[in-house]
């Protein structure tokens, strides 16, 4: 018994120092590690949304998902929205006096950034039913001229008055129905 402890003692070091003098400190794992983890969230989220009969295409908001609304810049881009989580979320593009927009963003883990396709919102629903009809073109007529806070999403093309130009936006969008959605 007391021999053999004897022996470990003395072998023991020798063992030691042959693995320390086998193993690398700096090398890899014998194994891949994963790039990201299943869970990790978007880090980016961008678009763009455009208003028909605009210059200045500021003010749209846009929700994604669960995330805070976002509103566009003046050439119509938003975000970047940070830590989206992974999977497929709805997006919704709304905006005063024109149809909205909606579409799905599928999120996955080989993404770190993801952008939406540029879409373009149509003019001339006033009233906010999704669709562009008779009822917005009688509604446009009583706001002509009239630029009350209340009556200023007539003014469709943002030129500070509502006239003909947002009548003939009307008038060519007739028949439109929305949600309009994402290629
Ligand atoms: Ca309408
Ligand atoms: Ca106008």
């Amino acid at each position: 018994m007391r021999r053999t402890t004897l022996l470990l003692a003395f072998l023991l070091p020798l063992v030691l120092s042959g693995c320390a003098t086998d193993a690398t400190p700096a090398s890899p794992p014998p194994y891949p590690l994963p790039d990201t983890p299943a869970t990790e969230p978007l880090d980016s989220l961008t678009g763009k949304v455009l208003l028909q009969g605009r210059m200045n295409h500021k003010g749209v908001r846009v929700t994604i998902g669960e995330q805070p609304p976002v509103s566009t810049r003046s050439d119509g881009s938003y975000g970047p929205i940070r830590s989206v989580p992974l999977g497929e979320h709805a997006i919704r593009a709304t905006m005063p006096g024109y149809l909205s927009a909606a579409g799905v963003a599928t999120v996955d883990r080989s993404l770190q950034a993801y952008e939406m396709p540029a879409i373009t919102l149509l003019a001339g629903d006033l009233n906010g039913d999704e669709a562009v009809d008779l009822f917005d073109l009688v509604l446009l007529s009583t706001l002509r001229g009239n630029l009350e806070a209340s009556s200023l999403h007539a003014d469709l093309n943002a030129d500070g008055a509502v006239g003909l130009a947002d009548l003939v936006l009307v008038g060519n969008n007739l028949g439109e129905t929305g949600p309009m959605s994402y290629e």
